[in-house]
């Protein structure tokens, strides 16, 4: 006699399923398939923020509100398979962030890290742990996890920078905490320019310990990355998929400059059509020079400067450039690496 029972009727099916649901009991085999897909089967959608669109709104929002009433006066940019979850992609998050002049953010830190980049504007600071640094567009700053963090504008012209933060990865871990300042709390401004000279110059102090896995060094200043960029494009050929394409690396590890957001800057050089590529990192660009276009699944997205544009995991997607172009793009790659689980395609 076989022991393989006949199939149960449909009926029988729901009834048992009713009777185990009392219970916080449910089949496997009702959802596998969509537990476990045969390729990445992400809500993200492929999406384009125009400058031009989103600054009036920026500017706005910053008639409607202060900087202190809000604490951060940010627009969040939604992915639109991802609406009211204010999240950019299904990992991360993204916003572009206005501070005008002589306004304040007040201190406070959370468990998750937080990268800001310089959209448009110049002379206002973020402090990390008591350290100023002065942004400037292109620039790639770094606000650590569990570090206080203020901003401040003391030039004379409104500052916009795209946050990005790893509030999803936190949020699925349970791991989130968020603090304020005592109002006793001193302000221990460190000299400006120290984390620079400890190690932004391929040197370190003799005696450095990392203390996380976080850089040190935490600002990375767009001049420096932009030469950097143009000696390459003088000297190498591209990537036939991505062109001249750097990371941000922690100099005391050599690993990811945050350990859950991995940075990335690449230059098209002038006329640039790139090979599809795809990666499981859904991945967020802005724009810094240049204009060209992403195509995914159909679409053409036309970008400029100050552009923000995201591509979804696994999707193959080509980038093209009219002039030269430089683009600054971050994803969840290190956290997809260090769990062997980040996969790549080009062509
Ligand atoms: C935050 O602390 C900042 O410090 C920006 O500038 C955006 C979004 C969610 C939670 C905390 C900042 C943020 C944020």
């Amino acid at each position: 006699m076989s022991a393989v029972p006949k199939p149960a009727l449909p009926a029988e099916r729901q009834a048992f399923y009713a009777k185990i649901d009392q219970a916080n009991v449910t089949p496997l085999w009702e959802v596998l398939h969509s537990l476990i897909s045969a390729t990445p089967n992400t809500p993200c959608k492929p999406y384009l923020w125009k400058w031009a669109t989103v600054h009036p709104w920026i500017l706005e929002a910053g008639k409607l509100i202060t900087a202190k009433e809000a604490e951060r006066r940010v627009l969040i940019l939604e992915n639109p398979g991802l609406r009211g979850r204010s999240r950019v992609t299904h990992s991360l998050y993204a916003g572009l962030q206005l501070i005008l002049p002589g306004e304040v953010a007040p201190a406070h830190r959370h468990s998750q890290s937080a990268l800001r980049f310089i959209v448009h504007g110049q002379g206002a600071y973020t402090a990390v742990d008591g350290e100023r640094v002065t942004m400037s567009p292109g620039d790639f700053i770094i606000t650590p996890s569990w570090t206080w963090h203020d901003h401040g504008n003391p030039s004379s012209e409104p500052m916009v920078w795209l946050d990005g933060l790893d509030i999803a990865l936190v949020e699925l871990l349970d791991a989130q905490f968020f603090e304020r300042p005592p109002e006793e709390a001193q302000h221990t401004t460190r000299t400006a320019g120290e984390s620079f000279a400890s190690f932004g110059n391929t040197m370190l102090p003799v005696n450095h310990e990392p203390r996380s896995r976080t850089s040190p060094l935490f600002w990375y200043p767009y001049e420096r990355t932009r030469a950097a960029l143009a000696t390459l494009a003088k000297s190498a050929s591209p990537h036939a998929c991505y062109g001249h394409k750097l990371k941000f690396v922690n100099p005391a590890t050599g690993g990811s400059a945050m350990p859950t957001i991995g940075t990335f800057m690449q230059l098209l050089p002038q006329g640039f059509r790139g090979k599809p590529y795809r990666s499981t990192d859904s991945t967020v660009y802005s724009v810094v020079e240049g204009a060209g276009r992403m195509k995914v699944g159909g679409e053409t997205f036309a970008w400029g400067p100050k552009d923000t544009f995201v591509v979804p995991s696994w999707m193959p997607y080509t980038l093209e450039a009219d002039g030269e172009a430089v683009l600054f793009s971050f994803s969840d790659r290190p956290v997809q690496a260090v769990l062997d689980l980040w996969r790549e395609q080009e062509g």
